[in-house]
């Protein structure tokens, strides 16, 4: 069977969410650990300029956003579901998640105050580095002020706090979901930071998040990203995918896919597939040959490429 894997680094919080519904779901994974800031040439290599964390490669399908991976995961191995027929909000909540909650977590734990805990044994050029290109990653972003963030996050940890009162073991009841995931992700790197203090008013979402912790990572193996390359640019299929005709886009037109918020390099291609949630891309790089790029639509927009 073709190998699912994951290019992340260990510190992504969003990595942590697809390590953990990995874990989850029982799949076995190879790892591909990628830089935490550019440059990042194997990477873009397989996606075309999308440069975000994390991403799942499948042959010479490459699948960007976890909203989508999620998608994907489910497909491979619909046992348990992340999406139980039970909790139709549970994707809404996630989105919630994934933007709102997670630009609160970083801005939180990120603050004048703590950043010297944050980057613990970093040398001084090591976290200008990396605050120089989150500054280019998010350029044109309007983001939450430390400030607002201590004064926003203790309401939504009480939210999610009585959300877990009536003693559930999970955010929706009896069955870990997709919500779970999101949540637990931005709440684990204020966890990793020593700003746990923030959850003591809250023991039942503390417990909580200990239990999607132990989820764990599952079965994995290191993968060079050269290999992965070289694995990409050996597979002689795709996944299957079909475009449905939208005003101004069809099969075969030559389009661009970008990010809306952040990170948002465009990725240029064929059009091959395009449906209510995903929109792919056919691309050629020299390295891993032709590459599928796979996009969630929410949080994405496409344009036609002029000729
Ligand atoms: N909506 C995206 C967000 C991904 C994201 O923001 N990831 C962070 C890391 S946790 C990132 O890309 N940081 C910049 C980088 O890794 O280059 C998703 O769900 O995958």
């Amino acid at each position: 069977m073709t190998p699912l894997i994951l290019h992340h680094y260990a510190a992504s919080p969003f990595a942590e969410k697809v390590r953990l519904m990995l874990g989850y779901k029982g799949l076995p994974w190879r790892s591909v650990t990628v830089p935490s800031i550019m440059p990042k040439p194997d990477l873009v290599a397989l996606t075309g300029g999308y440069r975000r964390t994390p991403n799942l490669q499948i042959g010479a399908d490459v699948y960007c956003d976890t909203a989508l991976i999620a998608r994907v995961l489910e497909r491979h191995q619909p046992a348990p579901s992340l999406y139980p027929a039970s909790a139709p909000l549970a994707p809404l909540l996630a989105q919630w998640a994934d933007s709102t909650l997670f630009w609160t977590v970083i801005a939180f734990t990120m603050r004048p105050d703590t950043l010297a805990q944050v980057f613990a044994g970093q040398p001084p050029e090591a976290i200008k580095a990396f605050g120089a290109d989150r500054a280019a990653l998010t350029a044109g972003m309007r983001r939450i002020a430390s400030r607002d963030a201590v004064a926003q996050l203790p309401a939504y940890l009480s939210a999610l706090q009585a959300q877990l009162a009536d003693g559930r073991r999970w955010l929706f009841g009896d069955a870990a979901c997709i919500a779970d995931f999101s949540v637990a992700h931005g709440l684990w790197f204020i966890r990793r930071a020593p700003l746990m203090g923030v959850f003591d008013p809250h023991p039942q979402l503390k417990a909580w998040l200990e239990r999607v912790l132990a989820i764990g990572h599952g079965v994995h193996e290191t993968m060079d990203s050269a290999d992965a390359l070289r694995l990409a640019a050996a597979a002689t299929s795709h996944a299957p995918c079909v475009v449905h005709p939208e005003p101004g886009l069809q099969a075969g037109q030559a389009v661009t896919v970008s990010a809306i918020d952040y990170g948002t390099d465009p990725v240029a291609g064929t059009l091959v597939g395009l449906g209510a949630d995903e929109v792919v891309v056919r691309r050629h790089d020299e390295r891993a040959g032709t590459v599928h790029v796979h996009f969630p639509r929410i949080g994405f927009q496409i344009k036609e490429q002029q000729p």
